[in-house]
């Protein structure tokens, strides 16, 4: 059984980690293909940094900071601490030691030439992560936030700003110019189910979605794709995605968000959509709309909780 995930970081990496748990459990033979979020990544102190990928790929490894959700455990900062003495970098982007070496060996195999996703995939080798994890795309597809106070990178919004500045739009910079990774069209086509992780909607789910090839490969993959609410009870569960969601004019509501992907049936993007049980409410009105609904429990507490979750998609995935 070949299961895609189209996944952001933090939240991508807990649901991965997650339906991960459940093929080792219940479905051995099953493979999973993890569509990963670029349009976080940018050249920081010289470095090529990729935030999403990273996230996934230290969770996966099980190095990564659980509770920061993004970054390595056991983390120094002392290299962080030079570059800022000496003005280089972000002051408040800190990349740690350890994090350091990733972003190193990542930019030193792509000065070498080597594509992204071969980078990835050379890097991962170093631990079983029990997954082939693919960057949407290989070209350099950074989201840049437009705010009163001018246009800057994602991350300078995020972080800096901590999403406090109210985004007036979204663009992907270069994305008309990008093409989807290798093996992300084929992943998609040859799935037997799509799976859209709770991530952000809009830069992380909807970047992906944006990059040429992509959505195609949606459309015309005889696979369900089902995906689980990254909203609980009108508010997101990490992170400040409700600033992403108010830019572009959507609810902070999890039957809002569904209808923001669009019923397949409707030239959308679900077949089918998990809500927490607290928004039980909504599955009546968006399986009248297409899109086949039902409320389980979607707090990814832990491995176990978070497969019960991606065993609730899977089989709302065999029920279309
Ligand atoms: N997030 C923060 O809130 N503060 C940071 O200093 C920070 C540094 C950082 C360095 C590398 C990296 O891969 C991620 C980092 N992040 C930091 C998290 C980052 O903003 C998120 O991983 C995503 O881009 C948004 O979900």
């Amino acid at each position: 059984m070949q299961l895609v995930v189209l996944a952001g970081g933090v939240g991508g990496a807990r649901f991965v980690r997650g339906l991960r748990a459940l093929v080792r459990r219940d479905r051995p033979g099953a493979a999973i293909t993890v569509i990963a979020n670029t349009g976080d990544d940018l050249w920081l102190a010289g470095l090529r940094v990729t935030p999403d990928l990273d996230s996934l790929m230290y969770a996966l490894a099980g190095v990564n900071d659980e509770e920061r959700g993004w970054g390595r455990a056991g983390e120094t900062e002392r290299v962080s601490a030079e570059l800022t003495a000496y003005g280089v970098g972000w002051p408040w982007f800190t990349l740690g030691d350890l994090d350091l070496g990733t972003h190193i060996a990542r930019t030193s195999l792509l000065k070498d030439g080597l594509p992204l996703s071969a980078v990835v995939e050379r890097l991962t080798t170093r631990w079983p992560l029990g997954v082939r994890l693919l960057p949407a795309t290989d070209d350099e597809v950074e989201t840049h936030v437009r705010t009163a106070e001018g246009t800057m990178h994602f991350e300078e919004w995020w972080v800096r700003t901590r999403a406090a500045l109210p985004a007036l739009g979204f663009e992907q910079r270069g994305v008309e110019r990008a093409t989807a990774a290798p093996g992300v069209p084929e992943a998609i086509l040859g799935a037997d189910v799509v799976l859209i992780a709770p991530s952000n909607p809009v830069v992380s789910i909807g970047t992906i979605l944006g990059i040429p090839g992509v959505r195609e490969a949606l459309e015309a993959t005889s696979a369900p794709v089902v995906g689980l609410s990254p909203v609980i009870g009108g508010a997101v569960v990490r992170g400040m995605g409700d600033a992403c969601l108010s830019a572009i004019g959507v609810a902070t509501d999890a039957a809002a968000v569904a209808r923001h992907y669009g019923a397949r049936s409707a030239g959308g993007l679900l077949d089918g959509w998990l809500v927490d049980t607290v928004d039980e409410d909504a599955v009546e009105g968006l399986t009248a709309a297409g899109i086949a609904t039902r409320a389980v429990p979607l707090r990814m507490t832990d491995d176990d909780a978070t497969a019960a979750m991606a065993q609730a998609a899977l089989d709302l995935a065999a029920s279309r």
